[in-house]
């Protein structure tokens, strides 16, 4: 493999049009932060580079929804985000936005390269426009009947209801989302990267010289290269963006996937003078951190357009994670199901390292995954609790106890000793393959068998024992364990940072460097050590139940939201409705009908009479409680036998989504007799 003088690590720009939940960070910020944590840890030059993605469709119609500018909505959301990654201690050199001014300049300039190069083609195409707002209209501002499901609100690019990608002309009936009305079909001129033309280059570029990237990535390029490129229009007529940068094509912007990516070098150069080492010399590796939806705009698209740019490096990798699902269900912010990051911040304060440690012993590297509350559960409890903490805090308590806080003199090892301090060099090795191949997971595991180590020495040793018997020995055993504990606060350095700062304080040691790992005297015999304090607490059962419950109402609120409403009935005439004779009545007496469900015969006094109704409300009202409740009452319902009583007339019950039933009463009191009309 090359050998590269310096690393770009990128992070997919986030939208910022809601907050960052826990599917961002296990596919993106937490792989890449472990990437850039463990090269600084080894004394590369790393820039890791991060921003919010802030163009783009989805937040105009937030704006319109919420009734303020996208300006505001990516001014909120971009503070949240930031806040999110600072408070999970994902390790940005720099996090910028595209709605800075420094990234509008950088994109324009790249489009005008690509322009005055003629990389482009011009096209002219019909576009639905909606002739009442004079625009047009871009897929997600036109809804629908979707042609393969009937779904009513499907969207100009996909039905929410079948899951199936649509074309907006697809859709039966559209209407566009500003007016309601129809939206008629008008020519508008666009620009195109004429990717067909890349499609040799591209083969040779990935299918050739990149056979090392993830098969999930190599898979889908190549099918993307397989399926025949086509020209891909890199701009749009939409207000927010950034403004074509040619006179007279004012009101087109770029298109949010074409300036999004051009974000990662804009950043660097607000992060630094010197950008252009970090993306114009071949002797530094760019990598781009991306879920797989990002797929062929980071490996086909981007690089196309830095190729056709022509002085820019490309991608030397592309770790693309699959998805990361909660509770059996995919994540999905419109149906707010996701533990969003600044709220798990709340419920779970100080345990960042405990979200990000299941997250990357979970992490959708080859497959999409599935988070759930008890996994999380487990893994601080019988993981991070039992085996890291376990170890670590016995090691401590003991040192406390027998030598007051002193590292103590160590003896002769014995071969014991000996093999498991030579497995800590073994680990290394083993770690440092897996987070060079972007296996964290697995190096994760690679971690956690360090402590597993310690873990077990201890347990094997025994010390508590035998320090009745053989003390001098005991000072071997402890001294071991602690140049254990000291390799534990390197090891882990990249993945629970936090975590290893506290360690070092109980430790009372400096930061140390990945080089040093490995080592079985990072501490010296005589170094006192501070009293020890729990590394992990237990997470109880009702801390878990009360995430589960809350996802849980999430999803009762889903169900009633989606429980459909049914269509009008067909038209009728006035004269029809006036046959009803609908009159506000007073339920005076109600029973239950013996040997049925569902049945209550009310006494009920219309004003005319007091009568008898058997009405089909017993599942949901008491008797005793109805008494004097006022209804509205169908008074000339021909009579009707119900379980050998006569029900004279009906009452009016409104249904709730959830099928429950509910009066139609009058909003105050009115004399019986009252006509409704
Ligand atoms: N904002 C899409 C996403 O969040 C997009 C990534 C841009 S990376 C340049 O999935
Ligand atoms: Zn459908």
């Amino acid at each position: 493999m090359k050998n590269f003088k310096r690393t770009l690590i990128t992070s997919a720009l986030p939208y910022a049009n809601g907050p960052v939940h826990i599917g961002h960070l296990a596919g993106v910020y937490v792989p890449a932060d472990i990437y850039a944590r463990y090269l600084r840890l080894k004394g590369e030059e790393v820039a890791f580079i991060g921003g919010s993605d802030e163009h783009g469709v989805p937040i105009t119609l937030k704006a319109k929804k919420e009734g303020i500018t996208p300006q505001d909505v990516v001014d909120k959301y971009h503070g949240m985000i930031k806040t999110s990654f600072e408070k999970f201690g994902i390790s940005f050199d720099v996090y910028s936005r595209t709605s800075a001014k420094i990234h509008h300049e950088t994109a324009s300039e790249i489009f005008k390269t690509l322009y005055d190069k003629g990389a482009f083609i011009e096209q002219t195409s019909e576009q639905f426009y909606d002739e009442e707002a004079n625009q047009f209209l871009a897929d997600r501002y036109i809804t629908g009947t979707c042609p393969k499901c009937n779904f009513e609100k499907a969207y100009g690019d996909q039905c929410e209801s079948c899951g199936s990608t649509l074309n907006a002309t697809d859709l039966i009936d559209p209407k566009s989302v500003l007016s309601g009305n129809k939206p008629i079909m008008k020519q508008t001129k666009h620009w195109f990267l004429p990717l067909d033309q890349y499609e040799p280059w591209l083969r040779e570029w990935i299918l050739e010289s990149h056979k090392e990237w993830k098969p999930n990535v190599y898979g889908q390029c190549k099918s993307w290269i397989d399926g025949g490129l086509n020209p891909r229009a890199v701009t749009r007529d939409l207000d927010w963006g950034i403004p074509v940068p040619i006179p007279g094509e004012e009101g087109k912007v770029l298109y949010v996937w074409f300036d999004a990516p051009i974000g990662y070098i804009s950043a660097t150069k607000e992060w630094t003078s010197d950008w252009t080492k970090w993306w114009k010399d071949p002797e530094t590796r760019l990598v781009h951190f991306i879920g797989k939806d990002n797929i062929v705009f980071h490996c086909i698209i981007f690089p196309a357009v830095l190729k056709a740019e022509g002085s820019y490096i490309l991608p030397d990798n592309v770790p693309a994670n699959e998805f990361l699902n909660l509770e059996g269900d995919k994540i999905s912010t419109s149906r707010n199901w996701a533990v969003w990051l600044h709220e798990y911040l709340e419920d779970f304060p100080g345990k960042e390292d405990v979200l990000k440690y299941t997250l990357t012993a979970n992490a959708p590297e080859t497959k999409d995954n599935d988070f759930t509350w008890k996994d999380f559960q487990t893994r601080n409890n019988s993981e991070l609790v039992a085996i890291f903490g376990n170890f670590v805090n016995r090691t401590l308590v003991l040192t406390d106890k027998y030598y007051n806080g002193e590292v103590p003199e160590t003896g002769i090892l014995t071969d014991y000793d000996r093999q498991t301090l030579s497995e800590i060099t073994s680990l290394k090795t083993e770690v440092e393959k897996s987070i060079e191949t972007y296996h964290f997971r697995e190096a994760l595991k690679n971690a956690m068998d360090m402590a597993r180590l310690g873990n077990k020495y201890l347990a094997d040793m025994e010390p508590w024992k035998v320090v009745k018997s053989n003390p001098e020995r005991v000072k071997t055993i402890m001294n071991t364990a602690l140049q254990i504990t000291a390799n534990l606060t390197i090891v882990f350095e990249p993945f629970l940072p936090f975590t290893t700062e506290k360690l070092r304080g109980f430790m009372n040691l400096n930061k140390l460097d990945w080089k040093e790992l490995g080592r079985t005297d990072l501490i010296a015999a005589g170094h006192k050590i501070n009293t020890p304090e729990l590394l992990f607490e237990k997470i109880e059962d009702e801390a878990i139940q009360a995430q589960v419950d809350k996802l849980l109402a999430t999803k009762r609120v889903n169900q009633l939201e989606q429980s459909k409403i049914n269509p009008a009935k067909s038209d009728i005439e006035y004269e029809d409705f006036a046959k009803l004779d609908i009159r506000i009545g007073t339920i005076i007496a109600a029973e239950k009908v013996a040997k049925t469900k569902k049945l209550l015969k009310l006494t009920i006094d219309t004003g005319i009479d007091k009568r008898t109704v058997v009405s089909g409300i017993a599942e949901y009202f008491e008797p005793d409680k109805i008494i004097g409740q006022q209804v509205s009452i169908l008074v000339n319902l021909a009579p009707k036998i119900l379980k050998g009583i006569e029900s004279q007339g009906m009452i009016l019950m409104a249904e709730n989504i959830d099928g429950s039933l509910v009066f139609v009463t009058p909003a105050t009191t009115l004399k019986e007799g009252s006509e409704v009309r």
